[in-house]
């Protein structure tokens, strides 16, 4: 784009053509949004885009929707007596002291948790703030998705890497063998895998190499793959050990340039041993001879790599096959180089990878405290999200009193919601950052709603440490704020924290606080922030994105490098800098205290004997899996109409021959069940899924009092996670087992 066509440019809350990156997922695309009357007229890919280069899902296409949402909260909420009253932002802080400085003054920081969601992970403001809430208010435990989405590769990373957020990424524009394992990115559009239109790079890989996916349930990846292998929820990682075995045994282990970087081969060679295909061919469904030839296929390619996502975490066995994804790219030279699994460089960095207090060299110290009631043991930092129902409910020292939720619907998302539903009436405060009064938000006392993503300036964060390409993108809010008075999100952050620490919410200094986490961010960096403050004329989200772009592997580090990377200079760049793909970084990359790879840590192999005794376990009737959709995002974005469109997505898939087996067909209502509960859901019979697996949507479970979804709650679909026990972990990393859940189903009696 020229100079020219930069300044046909509309400028904030004007009429005309903008350049908006959309914030809703990992693809990170650039939209052309064009607003006439000042409504959002259309929104497509912006095809000068340097990243996504016109790439959109419907999901983008509707931002325009969620912003004109007339249920979308506009101005803060507060409850008296059971009803919600519209009130001004400055007496919804002063709601928030009223409610939380008597609890805290009861009963201590430690009656006080948070739960931080999702959309934070994509968010301009809370992306970069949520480190405030969770660092300096001095709340001791707080609580997130974490525990049931990547923390198993959080717990792989730290012990193989020393970096809890080092992940490799498969470099999948220059790879000639993909195996996608446990992810369904024609729904999800690649996670932990940020790369743009992911199904066109597959379909690319196609081309020229092969796909394979690895996946209980022939998802639409799968269908557009060369193979697909069947597997046994749970049993992946019986899976790699076996291909690992092969390596070893056929002598295909080549660990290229990295040898010097490996540590631990003899062992990892010798815990391999005992994990000869044969051994996992009945557990996992997949022939002794395809897996041999799997490891065949892997050395044999100069470019290939694994790729193993949710499924793959979200397991019984999620930490070890989170590792052993690792290994196999590794012990086939498919690691740190062009092709494999590959280390991204963020342009801007995130202070999500510094390393965990206590935690700094990889030492696997777990457990350092364990949870009041289960006992369930902390691993890095965290606890199971499926705690925090109880830790509420229970009466007794420690016990929860009140509860932040920023960006977060644990009642619909997390294991046994339904339980956490009860538990949030009983709470003394519960103050809430959100869009929408929700399944979660409705047990609020508070509710300081966020802007819409169109009100605010965006750039990623944390996602660009899983990007393929190295790239960053400002983008200008689209509109101004409906709300004159709206706080950014960040503020609100701000003002939270320091409620926490003993300040009225009303009377925070936000700008010392702010200016106190830029100092500390610049001190990472081995800077002097009160020097550094001196560029600046306002704080915010937008300083520390100058900071971390200007201190990043291409930035200017505040003039050393004249020609390097500002904020000022990307803003002239509408259509984003890519500076091109991923590099080598191994050792630079690693933070072990040795500059080693941990190729075999052993509080992994200490989980090696439960995954031994889950072989000899008698087959189950029934096991339930989770999918995704396109046109959902967890359980938000139910209430945008265009993408509710079409029939019915909350059903359960069932092979015809379990179908035919407990006499249901295709819109039965059939009930089903586990350890956990009992739901009633319409089945979906279908070949594309392997016999004895079921798949059930999650996010669903709409309909509730009290909540203000008109759309989302004329479909309501049911809460799959009532069947989610909250006790069916991946033991290491305590990450909920939200796929390979034993069920049972029935014709449904109700
Ligand atoms: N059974 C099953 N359950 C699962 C999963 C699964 O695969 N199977 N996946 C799990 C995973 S990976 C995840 S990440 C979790 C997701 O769980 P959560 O992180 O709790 O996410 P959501 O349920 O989507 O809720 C997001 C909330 O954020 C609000 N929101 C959206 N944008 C913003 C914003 O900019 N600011 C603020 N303040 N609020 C915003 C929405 O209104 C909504 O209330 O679900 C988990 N649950
Ligand atoms: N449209 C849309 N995009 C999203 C989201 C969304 O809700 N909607 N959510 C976002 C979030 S929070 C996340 S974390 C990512 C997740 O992104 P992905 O990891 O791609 O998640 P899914 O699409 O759920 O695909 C997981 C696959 O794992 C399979 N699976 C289940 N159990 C096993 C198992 O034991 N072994 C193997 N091999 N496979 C198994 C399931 O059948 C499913 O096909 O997507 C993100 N993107
Ligand atoms: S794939 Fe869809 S939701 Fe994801 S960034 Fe692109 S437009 Fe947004
Ligand atoms: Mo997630």
């Amino acid at each position: 784009m020229t100079l020219a066509q930069t300044n046909l440019l509309a400028g904030v809350g004007e009429d005309g053509r903008h350049l908006y990156t959309c914030p809703l997922c990992e693809a990170m695309c650039g939209l052309e949004i064009h607003v006439d009357g000042g409504r959002v007229s259309s929104i497509r890919g912006n095809r000068d885009d340097t990243w996504s280069r016109g790439h959109i899902c419907p999901k983008g296409a509707t931002l325009g929707a969620v912003h004109e949402d007339p249920d979308r909260i506009r101005r803060p909420l507060i409850k008296v007596d059971g009803q919600w009253r519209e009130v001004s932002w400055d007496a919804a802080f002063r709601r928030c002291t009223e409610l939380l400085a008597p609890v805290i003054e009861r009963y201590g920081i430690g009656a006080v948790t948070c739960y931080t969601g999702n959309p934070l992970a994509h968010s301009f403001s809370l992306g970069r703030y949520t480190g405030v809430l969770l660092g300096m208010s001095g709340i001791p435990l707080s609580y997130s998705p974490g525990t049931v989405d990547q923390w198993p590769k959080n717990l792989s990373s730290h012990l193989m890497y020393g970096g809890w957020w080092t992940f490799p990424v498969p470099d999948i524009e220059r790879t000639d063998l993909l195996i996608v394992m446990g992810a369904n990115p024609a729904a999800s559009q690649g996670s932990l895998l940020a790369a743009p239109d992911v199904m066109g790079i597959i379909d690319a890989i196609r081309k020229r190499g092969r796909v394979i996916v690895v996946d209980p349930v022939r998802t639409a990846t799968a269908a557009r793959a060369d193979e697909w292998l069947p597997i046994t929820p749970g049993t992946d990682a019986a899976l790699l050990l076996a291909v690992s075995h092969t390596l070893f045994a056929e002598d295909l282990v080549d660990l290229g340039a990295l040898a010097p970087h490996i540590d631990g081969l003899d062992r990892l060679r010798a815990v391999t041993a005992d994990w000869p295909p044969e051994r996992v061919a009945d557990v996992t469904g997949i022939d002794a001879e395809r897996i041999r030839a799997l490891a065949r296929e892997l050395a044999g390619t100069q470019r290939a790599v694994v790729y193993g996502r949710i499924g793959l975490c979200n397991q019984e066995f999620g930490s070890l096959a989170s590792w052993l994804v690792d290994v196999v790219n590794i012990l086939t030279g498919h690691f740190d180089t062009v092709g494999g699994a590959m280390f991204p460089l963020a342009a801007a960095w995130s202070v999500t990878v510094q390393p965990i207090p206590g935690l700094e060299d990889g030492a696997p110290e777990f457990g350092r405290f364990r949870t009041r009631v289960r006992g369930a043991k902390e691993v890095l930092g965290q606890v199971p999200v499926s705690c925090l129902a109880e830790e509420i409910a229970t009466p007794g020292e420690g016990q929860i009193k009140a509860l932040i939720t920023v960006a977060g619907n644990p009642v619909l998302s997390t294991p046994a919601g339904h339980l956490l539903d009860e538990a949030l009436p009983k709470l003394d405060a519960m103050i809430a950052v959100d869009l929408w009064l929700n399944e979660t938000t409705r047990h609020a006392d508070v509710i300081l709603p966020a802007p819409s993503p169109l009100e605010q300036p965006h750039h990623d964060d944390l996602i660009l440490n899983f990007a393929i390409n190295s790239i960053a993108n400002y983008s200008a809010p689209v509109f101004e704020p409906e709300d004159p008075d709206r706080p950014q999100e960040w503020e609100i952050l701000i003002r939270l924290t320091g409620l926490c620490t003993g300040t009225p919410a009303e009377d925070v200094d936000v700008a010392a606080i702010d200016d106190g986490f830029f100092d500390y961010m610049a001190f990472t960096q081995g800077l002097d922030g009160a020097e550094l403050r001196k560029h600046y004329t306002r704080g915010g989200p937008e300083r520390i994105l100058d900071l971390t772009l200007r201190t990043g592997p291409f930035g200017d580090r505040y003039g050393e490098h004249p020609d390097g990377l500002t904020l000022d200079k990307l803003k002239a760049q509408p259509n984003g800098v890519n500076f091109g793909p991923m590099v080598p970084r191994i050792p630079e990359v690693l933070g072990t205290a040795d500059k080693k790879i941990r190729l075999a840590p052993q509080y992994l192999l200490d989980d090696v004997p439960r995954l031994a005794a889950r072989l000899n376990r008698a087959p189950d009737e029934l096991v339930l899996v989770s999918r995704r959709h396109l046109r959902s995002n967890n359980s938000w974005l139910h209430n945008v109409g265009p993408l509710m469109k079409g029939r019915d997505r909350c059903t359960l898939l069932m092979h015809p021959d379990d179908a035919a087996r407990r006499g249901v067909a295709t819109g039965d209502v059939v009930a089903v069940a586990s350890a956990g509960g009992c739901i009633d859901v319409p089945v979906e019979v279908t070949d594309a899924i392997k016999p004895g697996v079921v798949s059930m949507p999650h996010g669903w479970g709409h309909g509730k009092p009290g909540t203000r979804l008109s759309v989302a709650n004329a479909s309501p679909g049911v809460n799959t996670n009532v069947l989610s026990p909250p006790t069916f972990l991946d033991e290491p990393s305590g990450n909920g087992a939200l796929n390979g859940i034993p069920v049972t189903v029935s014709p449904s009696t109700t």
